[in-house]
């Protein structure tokens, strides 16, 4: 064991632990306009940092800082405590800076991410969705790495811990409770294994997304093949042509 405040890292290991990052915009239907909302307010919308499916992160993340744009009252807004997120209503797009704080037994310095407040809708569908007002959603997956954790923090972070939140039980837990290599039980960087309506990360997103790709470079292979034979052919052009003017710069 080791004694309490130790910093020995787990050496040659790296840990990481997935999480989304995003926002959630509403157009304000003018039937239902709250009286008090200044008139240049056109939207609701709520920025979060959550686990995948909802599963817990808390164990590993012990709070987050967003800081809005300067136009708004109190910029900073600091949740201490999941859900980790902030619900504003404006009239403008922003980067929303995003500072993740580790639990103190990590001993790790903040991280800090960008993320982009949409407001409105993008892409192919963006005619239809303004139409209907729906919900416009802009989330990203990501991991955050630990590597070389120390004991403590590698205790947390595997399910060794006693902080008994989000741990090998309960929903989060029979999710985790395979585990992956390297890695002891319990807690663990598993992600569902199919998506559904709320969550679109899954082992099976991942799958098909590799399929696109496998698709997409076996389709780049056949361009190049046929873009070397369109080479191959127009260099024996060439040399044709360099004999032919061999043959005409003799005649002269
Ligand atoms: C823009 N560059 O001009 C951006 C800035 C700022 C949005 C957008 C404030 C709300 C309030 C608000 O919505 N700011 O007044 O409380 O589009």
């Amino acid at each position: 064991m080791p004694a309490p405040g130790s910093n020995k890292r787990v050496k040659g290991i790296s840990i990481h632990r997935p999480f989304v990052y995003g926002s959630v915009a509403r157009p304000i239907d003018p039937a239902k306009r709250p009286a008090n909302l200044p008139a240049e307010h056109t939207h609701q919308w709520t920025v979060w940092v959550k686990g995948v499916d909802d599963d817990d992160i808390s164990y590993w993340l012990r709070k987050v800082q967003f800081k809005l744009h300067e136009t708004y009252a109190n910029p900073l807004r600091l949740c201490d405590a999941p859900p980790f997120e902030v619900t504003e209503t404006g009239w403008g797009e922003f980067e929303i800076q995003i500072k993740l704080h580790f639990v103190p037994e990590s001993g790790e310095k903040p991280q800090t991410l960008w993320h982009p407040l949409k407001l409105h809708p993008y892409g192919p569908d963006a005619e239809i969705e303004r139409e209907e007002r729906r919900p416009i959603i802009s989330q990203n997956y990501e991991e955050v790495v630990f590597n070389e954790p120390v004991d403590a923090f590698y205790d947390i972070l595997t399910g060794g811990g006693d902080k008994g939140k989000g741990g090998a039980s309960g929903k989060g837990g029979s999710k985790q409770s395979a585990g992956r290599k390297g890695e002891a039980s319990g807690r663990t960087a598993e992600v569902p294994r199919n998506k559904s309506a709320g969550n679109p990360y899954s082992e099976a997103t991942e799958g098909e997304e590799l399929d696109r790709m496998k698709i997409a470079i076996k389709k780049v292979e056949e361009m190049v093949k046929v873009e070397r034979e369109k080479l191959t052919g127009r260099e024996k052009v060439l040399e044709e042509l360099r004999k032919t003017e061999g043959t005409i710069i003799k005649k002269k």
